[in-house]
């Protein structure tokens, strides 16, 4: 009877149902308004008509300026769709997509009120979901993001009946050239010049084949590390987490000092570049909360949030029979694959032995975590699948688990559904 039920009950578990329209969350300054708030940018421009002269956009050039991108001298007008009467607003289901110019002409380039670059097709008529990634500066967040996008790329999406794609061909190459290439093709870590850099956020869609399905947007916003001091850059940053519908926080296993001490012992003279100063999490966790969750009205948050250990191949040298760290046969040494739905028995597995070990080495982090946050769920990836020397990786880069905390959020976000075995 209670299978029966079960049954009954797991067939019924939510899907992502598609509503009329949604508010849109901008991916590039993750402003948050209703549709029919966009303005359109003119197809073309008119020397006899100052309005439709090519001209500065200041608003675009001062987004541009905060990452560092040069300003564009000239472009076509932006257009207001107060100043066209609505009978030539183009609306379709529900959402404004384009507008006739005066001149006759159509425009469907439909802009951001707050920072005028040009939304993705989908926004309003999609669910503008973007999942972020924060963590201390050194946690791993770069090769992170760069071996999660190519997992996606590479496997997990066709594993989902779907395709993972960069939003447009710039972010494309940007992704290729400054991140997938030089990891993957040449095991080289990104050089600290880079690091520094602050990037443009980075776009990515995760499509479904089924044209039912709401298609997934994913910003990934590579924060630049000691950079963050301009208030500017930290307003962006504070709009990126407040509106973001699922978060990946990023844990360090060497910045908990328990497990750094051990490591320390069992690796003796190579311990390389550990000895740095590092942040605890939890210092992390009240930063990230004092500065950006603690502006919402109640004191936590229920964005779906995975706290990911990364780096999970340092913790071989950690790992001892019966011991209560880490086993030869932990869960996080293993790669899982994951097919059409969230496998829950590999999901429960790897949730419970994180979640206890994080409890074991670091309770005072742990105890933060359930102050802010009331949904979690506890992971360990490996990015690069072993310890690089020299900013450099031996052999092939081997991932481990690294899509396992997305596949979750997908989950949680009603894109996937989950069974038991
Ligand atoms: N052993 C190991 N080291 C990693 C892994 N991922 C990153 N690292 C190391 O952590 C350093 C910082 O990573 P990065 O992504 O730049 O950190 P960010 O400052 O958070 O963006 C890298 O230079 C690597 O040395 C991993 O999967 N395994
Ligand atoms: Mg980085
Ligand atoms: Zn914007």
């Amino acid at each position: 009877m209670f299978t029966f039920l079960k049954q009954l009950f797991d067939r019924k578990e939510p899907e992502m149902e598609r509503l009329p329209f949604y508010d849109i969350v901008c991916p590039y300054c993750f402003a948050k308004y209703a549709p029919d708030q966009v303005v359109f940018r003119a197809t073309h421009h008119r020397e006899d008509d100052e309005d439709y002269a090519l001209q500065e956009d200041e608003m675009l050039n001062q987004y541009r300026d905060k990452f560092g991108l040069e300003a564009i001298e000239e472009l076509e007008a932006v257009i207001e769709p107060d100043s066209v009467p609505e009978e030539y607003h183009l609306i379709v289901d529900d959402v404004l997509v384009g507008l006739t110019d005066r001149y006759g002409k159509v425009t469907k380039r439909r802009l951001c009120p707050h920072c005028h670059n040009e939304l993705p097709i989908t926004a309003g008529k999609a669910p503008s979901n973007i999942i972020s990634i924060v963590g201390a500066s050194q946690v791993g967040k770069s090769v992170y993001m760069t071996s999660l996008i190519h997992t996606l790329q590479h496997s997990t999406a066709s594993r989902f009946d779907a395709a993972c794609m960069p939003l447009n061909a710039e972010i494309s190459r940007r992704f290729r050239e400054q991140y997938e290439a030089p990891l993957f093709e040449r095991g080289q870590l990104l050089d600290s010049t880079q690091k520094e850099k602050r990037q443009e956020p980075y776009i990515f869609q995760f499509i479904f084949k089924d044209p039912s399905k709401a298609p997934l947007s994913l910003v990934f916003f590579d924060v630049a590390g000691e950079g963050m001091v301009d208030r500017d850059y930290l307003d962006l940053y504070a709009a990126h987490i407040k509106n973001s519908s699922g978060i990946l926080f990023l844990v360090d296993p060497l910045q908990i000092r328990t497990i750094r001490d051990k490591i320390r012992i069992h690796m003796g003279d190579e311990e390389g570049e550990f000895t740095a100063r590092y942040d605890e999490p939890r210092e992390v966790l009240i930063t990230l909360f004092e500065n950006f969750i603690g502006y919402q009205q109640q004191s936590k948050t229920d964005i779906p949030t995975a706290i990911v250990l990364t780096k999970s191949d340092m913790l071989h040298s950690l790992k001892e029979e019966d011991s209560d760290y880490i086993r030869p046969n932990s869960n996080v040494f293993r790669n899982v694959v994951h097919r059409q739905v969230l496998d829950l028995v590999e999901f429960e597995n790897i949730n419970g032995e994180v979640r206890r070990f994080i409890e074991k080495v670091d309770r005072p982090f742990k105890d933060a975590l359930e102050v802010y946050f009331t949904n979690t769920a506890y992971f360990a990836v490996s990015a690069l699948g072993s310890n690089p020397v020299e900013q450099k990786v031996s052999g092939l880069v081997t991932p481990i688990r690294v899509d396992e905390p997305f596949i979750w959020l997908m989950h949680q976000l009603q894109y996937i559904k989950g069974r038991e075995q």
